[in-house]
């Protein structure tokens, strides 16, 4: 634990203190009085500057108000100004004005007391010998670091445990499958023991300079985000020693109070996610423990104006903030809308509705906005609630909100029923307007930019095969066929961006254009940095389908990574899958581990193993049971816990 700058004493706080070695004697007493001077000087200045803040600063928060129709989910201490023609205008007349009064004076009164202790007990403070006020600081932090303690100890509550079908096996029963499913797997030790020899509590590794690495997204923290993401996949492969390495090092090392700013989003998705899923796979409580741990890190990025929460957020101060490039100072719809899952998750386990709430607000507030043509655009600024850019994507930025708004049904046992109708109406909007068809007949999902459609692809777009595979059935008027037939057609197209580079690999997005169908153009887009959303794709429609064309499209690239990406010190991305001698960008990612790897294995797995009507995915590929709620409410009542 870091020390904090300014300590509590006896609850309250007071200026920093030099406890630094001992000056010379002779200038000791000299020392002492300016000290206290100084202190002193601090005393005043902050008394005064509090009475003037008091008498003479505007209440800013009675000024505060939002036009959106949407007082019932604003946050408490927004005041429409009931009525009052001018909301900056406060008039208080007659018994109000005497009541007005009154609390004025009781408040000044509290704030006089409040600086004549604070100075009483300065003055005693400064009595004490330099030994005396170490010691009390001693005491302090020991006292500080035992809450803490305690607190992690707290039981969480008990809960059922849902039904854990097919948490390991899944051995396929053709010889050649079951051969391709040892490789993948030998491939998930390659590159986890890499990884645990280079970059071991690091978020991920170097493969080629053989050391640590980390992106903005997880700030200046070292988390060990590989092993966090890794753990379920090593799990399932039946890695069980790497698991426990894995776990040792989260019981021993894994420290959420570090004063590091990160992406709300990707923490949720792979930590929070990841801790979930090894959790319900093992049975091993640290996981949960440490998973609410964090996720009450997370809480402070929910204290906006909207209760849409900041993309960042400083894990120790707890002040959020947004990316500087979004549209408008906006929180993305891909980050703040894909916390459903995991957050219904912690509510179920702690018992604590305070998850469930903040997801369930985002949505209802989602729900009362207007939609241009039905589509969500991917900004919204948090402070006014107001969409930013009319930018609306199945890929990057947009992609995961669509994917949980299904995956909330699924995961609820298919009772919450306006997750499914939310995913419903946002599918045929997009069917409608984003959806098209190439001159070649690929089947493609492009972007749509103030009332233009742009023919891109992205990679991470490619997710959305498995999506509609996935939401066929339960589908309006029963349009399953169609929606798998979707599916697929997506994944042939996302199976020729393989297919027509060098490398047999991806580029990160691809036009259709001309004559141009399923290739990058710009040299900025042709990377591919491991990323799994075709793989995926492939096996929802592997299970969905049983067709034969999945598993040789999946080995195909897996063939393809071994050949390309491996590189003696783990796997690595290529910046050129056009170019047949192929730039490595020295990155393992972490969800190289989690997904790529992980839906691989699944692919060349039987259908036992993970089986569809008991785990849903989140958008890491951290397997989550599905709830069955029908007698349960999420706020925690007794009766059930
Ligand atoms: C993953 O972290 C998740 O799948 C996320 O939803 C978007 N993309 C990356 C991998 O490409």
């Amino acid at each position: 634990m870091t020390t904090p700058a300014l300590l509590p004493l006896s609850g309250r706080r007071i200026p920093p203190l030099n406890l630094g070695p001992p000056s010379f004697p002779h200038h000791r007493a000299t020392l002492r009085l300016s000290e206290k001077f100084i202190l002193l000087l601090i005393l005043s200045a902050f008394i005064t500057l509090c009475f003037g803040a008091f008498f003479f600063l505007p209440d800013s928060s009675k000024h505060k108000r939002f036009d959106l129709g949407l007082e019932d989910v604003l946050i408490p201490h927004v005041d429409a100004s009931k009525g009052a023609k001018n909301p900056g205008v406060f008039l208080i007349h007659g018994p109000d004005e005497h009541r007005h009064r009154e609390e004025e004076e009781r408040l000044r009164n509290k704030i006089r007391a409040d600086h004549e202790k604070a100075l009483e007990e300065a003055k005693e403070k400064l009595k004490k010998s330099r030994e005396e006020i170490r010691a009390e600081i001693q005491t302090e932090k020991n006292k500080v670091v035992q809450e803490m303690k305690a607190k992690e100890k707290k039981p969480l509550p008990p809960v059922p445990i849902p039904n854990l079908i097919g948490i390991n096996g899944g051995d396929p029963e053709d010889n050649d499958i079951r051969k391709k499913r040892e490789k993948i797997k030998e491939m998930m030790k390659h590159a986890w023991d890499n990884y645990r020899i280079y970059g071991w509590g690091h978020n991920e590794l170097r493969p080629i300079a053989r050391k640590g690495h980390s992106t903005n997204i997880f700030g200046s923290s070292q988390m060990g985000a590989t092993i966090v993401d890794a753990l379920d996949t090593l799990y399932i492969m039946g890695l069980h020693d790497e698991f426990r390495d894995g776990q040792k090092w989260i019981e021993d090392n894994l420290d959420f109070s570090v004063n590091s700013e990160v992406s709300v989003f990707e923490v949720n998705i792979r930590f929070i996610g990841g801790l979930l899923a090894a959790y319900y796979l093992s049975g091993e409580e640290i996981f949960k423990i440490k998973a609410v741990q964090l996720a009450e890190k997370l809480l402070p990025a929910f204290n906006t104006p909207t209760g849409i929460p900041w993309a960042m957020v400083n894990l120790k101060s707890g002040v959020g903030r947004n990316w500087g490039w979004a549209s408008a100072g906006s929180s993305i719809l891909a980050e703040f809308g894909t916390l459903h899952m995991e957050f219904v998750h912690l509510s179920y386990l702690t018992g604590d509705p305070v998850y469930y709430k903040k997801v369930m607000h985002i949505r209802k507030l989602l729900q009362k906005m207007d939609r241009p043509n039905g589509l969500y655009p991917n900004y919204l600024n948090p402070r006014t609630g107001r969409w930013g850019q009319y930018h609306t994507s199945v890929g990057g930025l947009g992609d995961s909100f669509y994917e949980y708004l299904l995956k909330a049904w699924l995961m609820s046992d298919k009772t919450d029923h306006e997750a499914r109708k939310m995913y419903d109406d946002a599918i045929e909007a997009i069917e409608k307007h984003l959806i098209k068809k190439s001159r070649g007949g690929l089947t493609f999902i492009g972007e749509w930019k103030n009332g233009h459609l742009e023919k891109k692809m992205g990679h991470l777009a490619c997710f959305a095969g498995g999506m509609f595979a996935l939401g066929a059935d339960g589908s309006r008027m029963d349009k399953a066929g169609h929606y798998l037939e979707l599916g697929a057609e997506i994944a042939r197209t996302c199976h020729e961006s393989y297919d027509r580079t060098a490398l047999k690999l991806g580029p990160e997005s691809f036009k259709f254009d001309g004559a141009v169908e399923a290739v990058a153009v710009r040299q900025a887009e042709k990377y591919y940095i491991l990323r799994p959303e075709v793989i995926e794709t492939y096996w929802y429609l592997w299970r969905f389908t049983h067709d034969p064309r999945y598993r040789q499209w999946g080995w195909e690239a897996a063939l393809a990574i071994e050949k390309y990406c491996r590189v003696s010190g783990g796997f690595s991305g290529v910046k050129d899958v056009y170019s047949s001698t192929p730039t490595h960008d020295d990155v393992q990612q972490s969800f190289f581990l989690a997904e790529t790897l992980k839906y691989l294995y699944l692919l060349f797995s039987s259908d036992d193993l993970l089986p569809l009507d008991h785990w849903v995915f989140n958008t890491e590929a951290h397997p989550l049971p599905v709830l069955h709620l029908a007698n349960t409410t999420l706020s925690g009542n007794p009766a059930v816990r």
